[in-house]
């Protein structure tokens, strides 16, 4: 897709990319044969079974908005109006069981996290350190069987595409080990500019 300013990609290209475009990144030339190891699988692992209950666990959900900010400079992008504080957990926006926990999970613990773009017309491919996520809901529909405009939400993931004025609930698991994390926005102009926050795993 082109994406010709870094805003987000041109009209034309988003559910029709152009095959012809190329962007030159990197020349390989193949000096020698080699045995090719590289053909994947065409049946991989299944994935696990989401609980059967996850529903019951939507209104505890942490709620985290991505947004721009009116400060300008290097504090020009939020998360639940905050620019990043090292050393600092966040705490969530008000959930449906009218609380705003602290983003903090204990080891062993699954919980439902809700990614929203606070508007404004961009992308921000949000990135969540630590364990891979699945993707429960986009925009208030269930997605666990598959959404078309992002068939990627159908495996684990690093990362939340979240494309303008959506909102991604993801389901992830909190499982090996204890310590401070940050998830940030991958979109590194954002995250430089304090789209990140602090969250942590506690024994
Ligand atoms: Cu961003």
């Amino acid at each position: 897709m082109k994406m010709p300013n870094g805003r987000m990609w041109t009209n034309s290209s988003r559910f029709s990319p152009d095959p012809a475009y190329k962007v030159p990144v990197l020349k390989i030339v193949i000096g020698d044969d080699a045995p090719d190891d590289s053909v994947i699988p065409t049946k991989m692992r299944d994935l696990p079974p989401l609980p059967g209950n996850w529903q019951s666990m939507l209104d505890n959900r942490l709620i985290f908005e991505v947004e721009r900010g009116s400060a300008g400079g290097e504090t020009e992008w939020l998360i639940n109006g905050k620019p990043f504080t090292p050393n600092t957990v966040s705490t969530s926006l008000k959930n449906s069981a009218g609380r705003t926990p602290l983003a903090q999970q204990k080891k062993g613990s699954f919980n439902l996290w809700e990614i929203r773009n606070g508007g404004g017309g961009w992308v921000h491919p949000f990135h969540l350190h630590m364990e891979e996520h699945r993707t429960v809901m986009r925009n208030s529909r269930d997605v666990t069987r598959g959404d078309a405009s992002h068939p990627d939400d159908v495996s684990r993931e690093d990362l939340v595409a979240l494309d303008p004025g959506e909102s991604v609930i993801i389901y992830r698991g909190f499982r090996d080990f204890v310590g401070p994390y940050v998830a940030h926005c991958h979109n590194l102009a954002h995250e430089d500019h304090a789209m990140m926050f602090g969250w942590e795993i506690t024994p």
